[in-house]
C-alpha cells in the first residue's frame, strides 16, 4: 500500500516555512524550493523513474513500457515554487497527487501502455525574478534566454547565478521543441485558487479556461532629499504618485465586469522615514476573460499613472513582466477528461498555470481540487485529506484514459 496523498504532502511541511508572514516562502531557483526538487528526485527514483532535470531546470521522470521509447507520452506535474506567504497546497498538491496517482496506476490490474512521466516545473509563480511559469516559458520559447538571462531578482542576484545554482547552464535554456513534439497529453492537477467546488459541494473539478492576465513593473523617478528641510512646495515626491497608481489599478478594475486589478508589491528608494524617496516601484497584476480588455485597463492605468508623475514632476517608466491571452483547455483531451471523470464539474478559473503556457503547444488539461476556504496564496489556502486523495484517484483514473 503506497502513502496516501496527504501523507506525502506533509512530509514537506517544514520546508520554506515563513516564519515572519506564516505559511510558506519558497523563491524559484532558491534553497527551499531545491529542497523540494531534492525530494520530489528522490521518490521517482525510489519508484524507479528515470529522473533527468532538463537544460530549463523542469526536472523529468519517467515510466516507460517494456521496450518502448518516450514518444506518445502523457505527462502530469506541476509546480514547487511559492508566492511569499504562500499556503502548502499551490504547487505541492499537484507533484504529490502525481506520485500518488502513479502508485495507484502501478497497483492497478494492468498498468497502461504508453509512456508517463512526471514533470516539476521551476519558478511557475514568478515571485523572485518577475515573470511566471518561466521553465515552462522557457522551454516552448514563450519566454527568449536572453530575456530570462538578463532578470534579477529583489536583492540583485541575477538569473544566471542562481540557475548554476540550480544545476541549469544559463548559457543552454531555451525552446526545446523536440521534448513536446509528440507528447499525446498534459494533465495538471492543482488546489483550486477559489470557492467553486466548495459552493458546489464536488471534491474535484475540470478545468477549463484560465483569464487572460499580465504584470506590469512601474518605476516611478522623482528626487531624493530631506524630510525635515525640504518645504512642501519643492519636492518631486514619487510615493505621493505611487499611492495614486495603487487607486488607478483599483479604480480601473472596479469599473469593469469580472476584471481583476492588484498591486500587491512596492518598493521605496531608498526607504527611509526620514528621507523623500528618489524612486518609488510598484508591480500590479491585471485579469480578465478578454485581452483587449486587459489592454484597455492597462492603458487607462498607465495614462493616470503619467499623469500623477507629471503633477509631482517625477518621471514614470511602465515594463510589461509579462502577458498571456486567455487559455482554453483542449475541447477533444477535456472531452477524454469528462468521460473518464462523469461527476467533475467544470471550472473556468482566474489563476494561471504552467498548463495554460503548455496549452499552446500540446494537448493539455486541468483538474482541481476543493480548497473549502477558497483562499489562495495565503496560509490558510488548504484541501481535506480525502479530497487530496479523492484528487489523485481522479488524477488516476484520467492518466489511464489518456493511456489507453
Ligand atoms: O498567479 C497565478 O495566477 C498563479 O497562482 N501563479
Ligand atoms: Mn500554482
Ligand atoms: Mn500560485
Ligand atoms: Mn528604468
Amino acid at each position: 500500500m503506497s502513502t496516501p496523498t496527504a501523507d506525502l504532502l506533509a512530509e514537506l511541511a517544514d520546508i520554506g516555512r515563513d516564519p515572519v508572514r506564516g505559511g510558506y516562502t519558497r523563491p524559484g531557483l532558491g534553497e527551499a524550493e531545491l529542497e523540494l526538487r531534492a525530494w520530489f528526485m528522490e521518490q521517482a527514483a525510489r519508484r524507479g523513474l528515470e529522473v533527468e532535470l532538463d537544460r530549463n531546470g523542469i526536472v523529468w521522470a519517467w515510466w516507460l513500457p517494456e521496450g518502448s521509447d518516450r514518444s506518445g507520452a502523457v505527462i502530469t506535474g506541476s509546480h514547487l515554487d511559492s508566492v511569499p506567504g504562500g499556503g502548502a497546497y499551490d504547487g505541492p498538491l499537484g507533484v504529490v497527487s502525481a506520485l500518488r496517482a502513479f502508485d495507484l496506476l502501478r497497483e492497478g490490474a494492468e498498468f497502461p501502455t504508453r509512456p508517463l512521466a512526471l514533470v516539476v516545473f521551476p519558478e511557475e509563480e514568478g515571485s523572485r525574478f518577475g515573470v511566471p511559469c518561466l521553465g515552462s516559458r522557457l522551454v516552448t520559447g514563450a519566454l527568449t534566454p536572453e530575456r530570462a538571462r538578463s532578470l534579477t531578482d529583489a536583492d540583485g542576484a541575477t538569473f544566471p547565478e542562481a540557475a548554476r545554482t540550480a544545476g541549469i547552464d544559463p548559457d543552454t535554456i531555451g525552446p526545446d521543441p523536440e521534448r513536446f513534439a509528440d507528447i499525446h497529453a498534459f494533465v495538471e492537477l492543482h488546489v483550486e485558487q477559489g470557492r467553486g467546488l466548495e459552493d458546489l459541494g464536488q471534491p474535484v473539478a475540470i478545468g477549463r479556461s484560465i483569464l487572460a492576465h499580465g504584470r506590469w513593473h512601474v518605476e516611478i523617478h522623482g528626487r531624493g532629499d530631506h524630510a525635515g528641510t525640504t518645504r512642501m512646495q519643492d519636492r518631486h515626491d514619487p510615493m505621493v504618485a505611487l499611492a495614486d497608481a495603487i487607486l488607478a489599478v483599483r479604480e480601473a478594475a472596479e469599473q469593469v465586469d469580472e476584471a481583476r486589478g492588484t498591486v500587491g508589491r512596492l518598493r521605496a528608494i531608498p526607504g527611509g522615514t526620514n528621507v523623500i524617496a528618489s524612486r518609488a516601484d510598484l508591480w500590479f497584476d491585471l485579469r480578465h476573460r478578454d485581452e483587449s480588455v486587459v489592454r484597455e485597463l492597462l492603458a487607462r492605468i498607465t495614462e493616470r499613472i503619467r499623469a500623477a508623475g507629471e503633477r509631482e514632476g517625477c518621471t514614470v517608466e511602465v515594463h510589461e513582466e509579462s502577458f498571456s491571452g486567455e487559455v482554453r483547455f483542449d475541447p477533444q483531451l477535456r472531452t477524454r477528461l469528462e468521460a473518464a471523470l462523469p461527476d467533475a464539474p467544470v471550472l473556468d478559473t482566474g489563476a494561471g498555470h504552467d498548463a495554460g503556457v503548455l496549452a499552446s503547444v500540446i494537448p493539455t488539461g486541468m483538474l482541481y481540487v476543493r480548497n473549502p476556504s477558497g483562499t489562495s496564496h495565503a496560509p490558510d489556502e488548504g484541501a481535506s485529506d480525502d479530497d487530496a486523495e479523492a484528487g489523485s484517484v481522479a488524477l488516476a483514473t484520467a492518466l489511464e484514459a489518456l493511456m489507453r
